[in-house]
């Protein structure tokens, strides 16, 4: 989608601090960190979020899914709360379906 920030960054029109790429998924930082560390894991396919899934996504989202674990191993995460926001009632502001990553000291409570 060309009006889509995060096809952006898959594109590479505009910049991000990658620190996990394959040929399904890219993983950033996030631009406004709310934790100590605070990655976005987003395919590159244009998904919107968990409501737009359909059943051609299931290989799809099972990568996606595997590759926190390993982002997280990679970024040496000592334990990690992984978030999804699914529409403007759940806090979703970029419409391209992405998994926060957070973990640090500062988490707070649920
Ligand atoms: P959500 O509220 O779940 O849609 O979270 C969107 C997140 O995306 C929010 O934490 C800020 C982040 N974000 C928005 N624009 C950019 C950007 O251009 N670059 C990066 N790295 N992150 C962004």
């Amino acid at each position: 989608m060309t009006d889509c920030i995060f096809c952006k960054i898959v594109a590479g029109s505009i910049p991000a601090k990658v620190v996990y790429e394959d040929d399904l998924v890219i993983a950033f930082h996030d631009i406004a960190p709310k934790a100590d560390t605070h990655l976005l894991v987003i395919p590159k396919e244009h998904v919107v979020n968990l409501d737009d899934l359909r059943a051609e996504h299931g290989n799809l989202m099972q990568h996606l899914l595997f590759s926190i674990p390993k982002i997280a191993q990679q970024q040496q995460l000592d334990g990690y709360r992984t978030i999804t926001n699914t529409g403007e009632g759940g806090g979703q502001e970029v419409f391209h379906m992405h998994f926060h990553i957070l973990a640090g000291a500062k988490l707070p409570g649920f």
